[in-house]
């Protein structure tokens, strides 16, 4: 990789950005949150914008010689508006948890009672874990999956709802393998006088081209990371329909919660959010969601059980019990064959977090590689054939190989050398 002046200057940092490099390009990556953006979104990213403090918004700021990342903020809100279907969009949260924290802000007081998915049946941590901020500020009560179906269970939402009458109704998770009715649960919120908000982090590029029901005409707010399967830059952003909160969700944002925004990562925005309205996108998200059923295929004719029974979006959630494994020991293994994954609570998990008895698996990172949906299916069964030989040498070491093998024809960033 050509790091022409950091390699000069600091060799320390230089050698582990390379080995970073090295380390994506040697394994098939699977975490269903990860991805590979395009040079370009690098490029703008790592520009001269990183220098510039823009403490405010579009013709509003509190510094002067803003004219030029006035455009690219403007570029990158219309973008996402256009790509959403959203009146109004705010860019400048650092990242998903900054956009729930402002979402929230302009949503709610303090001390309020929300209603969202509990970590450890598929939500995410701001949506009301007791260790994170939305806990600690928030009366957050829970709904999970059915234990049969483990699918939300609507009617379940609506009588929890009608319980513990929240302000805010959440929608939105981290680990949930199947389409979630948004129209539904915005009926279920107004049932109960709740707003409701969904946070679109994981489906976001399925929702940009119509391979998930879009949140955006159902929810008050819609938050989102930009890094995902968007497949932009790190970061969030947050999108209303209604000006005057709008106008909160920017006070929120800023002063609210931060100071300058990262405008060098507004360009990245902008430009990913530019690449997500063409045609090749459309079609990468469709081989996203075909991908991650045949890994999900695969993985399950290998003899593991996957959660739910499948997969409508881009990961699938693995119960490693057939095989006898924990979530942690299964993604050390995978990792030593050159799979990476990420251990996982499955519902009604008996194991610890940090030990767990899953793994999530997704297919957007590899599908931008290239994989296609025989490899994917493929790397399903060498992902179940690793997990129950996980004590036996020889069998990693020929699924090491084949790996490989795939890997090899899909070269990572080839022309950084
Ligand atoms: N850490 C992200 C994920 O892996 O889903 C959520 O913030």
């Amino acid at each position: 990789m050509s790091l022409q002046f950091v390699s000069q200057t600091d060799p320390a940092v230089a050698g582990a950005i390379t080995a970073e490099l090295a380390r994506q390009r040697s394994s098939i990556e699977l975490i269903a949150s990860e991805n590979f953006t395009s040079r370009a979104v690098m490029e703008a990213v790592g520009s001269v914008l990183t220098n510039k403090y823009a403490e405010g918004y579009p013709g509003k700021r509190y510094y002067g010689g803003c004219e030029k990342v006035d455009a690219v903020e403007d570029l990158a809100r219309d973008r996402a508006c256009e790509l959403y279907g959203s009146a109004f969009a705010n860019v400048q949260p650092h990242s998903g948890a900054q956009a729930n924290f402002g979402a929230y802000t302009a949503l709610i007081e303090l001390g309020d009672t929300v209603l969202g998915m509990s970590l450890d049946q598929g939500g995410h941590l701001t949506h009301g874990s007791p260790v994170n901020f939305s806990g600690k500020y928030y009366r957050f009560a829970a709904y999970g999956v059915d234990s049969v179906t483990e699918t939300i269970n609507y009617d379940e939402v609506l009588r929890i709802a009608k319980e513990v009458r929240p302000r805010l109704l959440v929608a939105g998770a981290s680990a949930y393998p199947r389409a979630i009715d948004f129209e539904r649960l915005a009926n279920i919120a107004r049932e109960v006088d709740a707003s409701f908000m969904v946070d679109m982090a994981h489906i976001a590029g399925l929702v940009a081209t119509g391979a998930h029901q879009n949140p955006v005409p159902f929810a008050d707010v819609v938050t989102s990371t930009s890094h995902k399967t968007l497949r932009g830059p790190r970061g969030g952003f947050i999108l209303a329909n209604d000006e005057e909160l709008a106008k909160k969700i920017d006070k929120a944002v800023f002063p609210g919660a931060q100071g300058g925004p990262l405008m060098h990562a507004i360009a990245g925005k902008a430009v990913a959010f530019g690449e997500a309205l063409l045609p090749e996108y459309k079609t990468y998200i469709s081989h996203v969601v075909e991908n991650a059923a045949r890994l999900g295929q695969g993985m399950a004719d290998g003899g593991l059980r996957l959660i739910s029974g499948g997969t409508d979006n881009h990961l699938c959630l693995v119960d490693l019990t057939p095989a006898d494994v924990t979530g942690k020991d299964a993604e050390r293994v995978l990792e030593e064959v050159g799979l990476t994954v990420n251990k996982n609570t499955i519902p009604n998990e008996p194991r610890s977090p940090f030990v767990t008895s899953g793994i999530r698996v997704g297919s957007a990172a590899a599908t931008t590689r290239g994989l296609n949906a025989d490899e994917f299916y493929q790397v399903g069964e060498l992902i179940a054939a690793a997990v129950f030989n996980a004590e036996n040498e020889t069998v990693l070491k020929d699924i090491a190989r084949r790996v490989n093998a795939i890997i090899e024809r899909y070269p990572l960033y080839p022309e950084m050398g």
